[in-house]
């Protein structure tokens, strides 16, 4: 996460565009300060993926309890024949493209001689998970072409290349982590940024037994736990504050009413923080929480609604043995 120099990095001979200080820190220090002094005090989820929240949510995918990794990657090892679209020249735009496996299954599944037509755009606000991603990409795929995108989706999707051919990947149901507000204003902009035809490849983590839900987001192993706290040593770097992560207990529960994981810093203690170089402070109660993430579960009538917001329609819904999980296929009308 890099806001400060807006440059182009080579990761090898590939190019990684830095999109990010064209926000400007300030805006990205407002931001979070805002979240920090509202009566319910929280911070965005994407101040998760510095190198270590990117580390942390890699080790994430692969505990026993957090099931959606596995139920997308049994969908993904087959979609390509099932989605039965044709990829000749094609755009491929992965949003929030983190380790860049679940589209190294789809490309696996791609035959050499049209691999070699398509350009990949991994873009994700975590510099360090694209340039690893690249990495990996370059040893195993020939590929057209590949440009790495470090951008922030909720304010600059209008900086993705625009061509007539576009196909588009958002996985792992990052989408849940959308506020409805988010939802609304993401499929607006992208549906409208679309051309007829081209293609939205969405993930999504569907409703179920909240045990098993309330048992991913709290691993035996307290990873998750690591990954809620490590956005505090974030929000210092980027507002230079004191947080003391110890100071705070990890809490995630599923509310039913908004079918939704809701994840909070719990202060242990009553405690003040001083924020942005001392000028500012804040102060929490024992048992007062940060709100740090949402990840809302989906049903099939709120996925329908969605592509409605971007004048898309579902062109192939594809599930898991269990159902758990989901990928849609939205065509652009
Ligand atoms: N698609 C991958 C990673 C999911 S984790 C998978 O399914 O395993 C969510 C990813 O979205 C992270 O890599 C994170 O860095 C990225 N991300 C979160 N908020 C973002 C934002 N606002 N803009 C761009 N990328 C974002
Ligand atoms: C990236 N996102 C979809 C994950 C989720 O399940 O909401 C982030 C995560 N938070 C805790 N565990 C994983």
């Amino acid at each position: 996460m890099n806001f400060i120099d807006e440059r182009v990095i080579k990761v090898g001979e590939t190019e990684v565009l830095n999109f990010l200080p064209r926000r400007g820190i300030n805006n990205v220090k407002q931001e979070i300060l805002a979240g920090l002094t509202s009566p319910q005090k929280y911070i965005s989820p994407k101040f998760f993926y510095d190198k270590k929240g990117s580390e942390l949510f890699n080790a994430i995918t692969q505990l026993k309890e957090y099931y959606p990794t596995n139920c997308e990657k049994e969908i993904l090892s087959s979609i390509v024949s099932r989605l039965n679209i044709d990829l000749r020249n094609i755009d491929i735009i992965e949003l929030g493209s983190g380790d860049s496996s679940k589209i190294s299954s789809i490309f696996r599944q791609i035959a050499p001689d049209i691999l070699s037509t398509i350009t990949y755009y991994p873009v994700d606000i975590s510099q360090s998970a694209i340039s690893n991603a690249i990495q990996g990409i370059t040893e195993r795929f020939e590929l057209r072409k590949i440009t790495g995108i470090v951008a922030d989706f909720h304010h600059q999707l209008d900086l993705i290349p625009n061509k007539d051919k576009r196909l588009f990947c958002f996985l792992g149901s990052t989408i849940g982590n959308f506020s409805k507000r988010e939802v609304d204003n993401f499929m607006t902009e992208l549906g409208a940024s679309m051309n007829k035809g081209d293609g939205f490849l969405l993930g999504v983590d569907m409703v179920k037994d909240t045990r098993v839900i309330n048992a991913a987001y709290n691993d035996s192993k307290g990873i998750t736990a690591q990954f809620n706290k490590n956005i505090l040593n974030v929000i210092n770097h980027h507002t230079q504050s004191d947080f003391n992560p110890d100071n705070f207990e990890h809490l995630a529960y599923y509310n039913d009413e908004q079918q939704r994981i809701e994840m909070h810093l719990q202060s242990t203690i009553p405690q003040t923080i001083m924020l942005n170089n001392n000028q500012l402070s804040i102060t929490l109660g024992k048992g007062e929480t940060i709100h740090t993430e949402n990840s809302y579960k989906y049903t099939i009538d709120k996925l329908k609604q969605i592509g409605e917001m971007g004048g898309m329609r579902i062109g192939g819904l594809y599930s898991d043995a269990k159902e758990w999980f989901n990928l849609v296929y939205f065509v652009k009308g």
